[in-house]
């Protein structure tokens, strides 16, 4: 990760929190995966966890506000968030989770996609987060839950994105 990106994924941790992150490497180009990431307005089309989503307030740039509701099997209804980073240049986006219907009390999460230093028709994509455990989890546990979700998505972005970028 290049130096200017790194504090993006430096988290303050308290006590009560756990912060992870994962990596996927992706077969298309940046501009490819960033045409699918930067849409704060239609999350869904690749986290498959969620089955919709409504902006409530703003237009898309940074303080846009987002209600997305979970697919039905999961411990939650729905989750209000808010979009913190949105940078076309540095390929950098993050969201809060301001309210909801859920356990991941104040999650944070930070998208940055990067160029493979030997091909770049090839984008690494580190998104790390922050989460407060609930009182009834260990931190093993929620770290497990998060991972999970988190991987999940970027596998499906990166079946969307490389289907986006073949002609
Ligand atoms: C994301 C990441 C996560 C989303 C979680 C971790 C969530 O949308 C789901 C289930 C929950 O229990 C919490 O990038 C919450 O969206 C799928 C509703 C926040």
């Amino acid at each position: 990760i290049p130096e200017d990106l790194i504090h993006h994924h430096t988290h303050a941790v308290g006590p009560h929190q756990c912060s992870s992150a994962v990596v996927k490497s992706i077969s298309a180009p940046v501009a490819a995966v960033w045409s699918v990431v930067r849409r704060f307005d239609n999350p869904q089309a690749y986290k498959h966890f969620l089955k919709s989503c409504n902006v409530i307030l703003g237009d898309g740039d940074v303080g846009t506000l987002r209600e997305v509701q979970v697919v039905s099997g999961l411990p939650a209804g729905s989750s209000t968030e808010r979009l913190e980073i949105l940078d076309d240049d540095r390929h950098v986006m993050s969201f809060s989770v301001v309210g909801g219907d859920h356990r991941l009390n104040n999650y944070r999460s930070v998208t940055t996609l990067h160029a493979s230093p030997n091909c770049d028709k090839t984008t690494v994509v580190v998104e790390s987060y922050v989460v407060d455990i609930p009182p009834e989890n260990t931190k093993e546990e929620t770290c497990v839950f998060v991972d999970t979700i988190v991987r999940c998505n970027l596998i499906s972005l990166k079946q969307i994105a490389e289907n986006v970028s073949k002609n």
